[in-house]
């Protein structure tokens, strides 16, 4: 019996009775949202409902090469009041919320999320901390209701699994999620080529990027931080682009005799986001350093953003 027989039980039952379906990924979608909510859509499609993904950023250009349709639609362009169930996946704090107060009484929203202290009301949570990602928690939501999981299906789910357990390295990798992995491979979803998707493949651009951030990290021996910040300008030099950033702070999280690892990566309109990584051996919660600058996350995997630019100085980096 999973914990969430229930509330799964109740989000089948709406999801039968919807036409009109809407599925949210959150602001700079990553590939559990991405994986979460494509695997969703296959299954609604298959049900002939109607289904649509809003983001407010567009899909990731690296993920086109896995996925070849049903790219997101931005939340302005879509008349929010007509779908009669809106399911949210993965950090629905980020970006969710700003839509969250437009929805209606009669409309029934659902969030599924692995993220600490999710506080926004829904009519179904479904909030589970254990599971590496919302892709295996979406496992046990077909698995509950008996739905034959397609080749499809499996692919964009273990995409987001192994995008989130950082090819099963990161702590949040139980044995249940290897099991979920294995399952997921023998309906057909192809390991090495989502690998080489989302790790190996790096394009000339990324390990310039990777190269310039590894030229400037420096070691804070005090505290056992390792520290790299990227600049607009850094990221336009190589011609990257954001998605290059986001492996950064695993890389540097594995240099021996750090604690824990922060990248500072400057984004469009004035916004510095930090993003930090630990492991469990390290003792150090990084989702308490990331709450003193108003983020938030996971105890070894966390973030945060704040107004401000880079700039470099003899000590170090300053957020102006
Ligand atoms: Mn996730």
């Amino acid at each position: 019996m999973n914990r969430f027989s229930q509330e799964f039980n109740t989000l089948n039952y709406v999801i039968k009775k919807s036409d009109d379906i809407l599925l949210f990924a959150h602001t700079r979608p990553d590939s559990d949202t991405v994986g979460s909510v494509l695997a969703l859509q296959e299954y609604l499609l298959s049900l002939g409902k109607k289904a649509d993904i809003a983001c407010f950023d567009p899909f990731p250009e690296y993920l086109k090469s896995l996925v070849h349709e049903n790219y997101f639609e931005f939340p302005a362009h879509l008349d929010l009041k007509k779908y009669k169930l809106i399911i949210a996946c993965d950090a629905v704090e980020r970006g969710f919320e700003k839509v969250r107060n437009e929805f209606s009484e009669n409309q029934v929203i659902a969030i599924i999320d692995h993220h600490p202290y999710i506080s926004m009301p829904a009519d179904i949570k479904i909030s589970e901390t254990t599971a590496s990602s919302v892709s295996e928690m979406l496992y046990d939501f077909f698995t509950h209701i008996d739905f034959p999981i397609s080749k499809k299906m499996a692919t964009f789910m273990l995409l987001g699994i192994l995008y989130d357990t950082n090819m099963f390295q990161n702590s949040n990798t139980s044995p249940k999620t290897l099991s979920v992995a294995s399952e997921l491979m023998k309906k057909g979803a192809p390991l090495t080529k989502i690998v080489e998707t989302l790790f190996t493949n790096k394009k000339i651009c990324t390990l310039k990027l990777w190269g310039k951030a590894f030229e400037k990290a420096r070691i804070n021996h005090h505290n056992g931080m390792i520290v790299a910040a990227i600049t607009l300008k850094d990221i336009e030099d190589c011609e990257a682009n954001m998605d290059d950033v986001s492996q950064l702070s695993e890389i540097l999280n594995t240099v021996p005799g750090t604690k824990f690892s922060l990248v500072l990566s400057e984004r469009e309109g004035g916004i510095v986001k930090g993003s930090l990584r630990s492991e469990e051996y390290k003792k150090v919660d990084v989702a308490k350093i990331a709450a003193k600058f108003g983020g938030g996350g996971h105890k070894l995997a966390s973030g945060f953003e704040i107004k401000g630019k880079i700039v470099e100085t003899k000590e170090g980096w300053r957020i102006i």
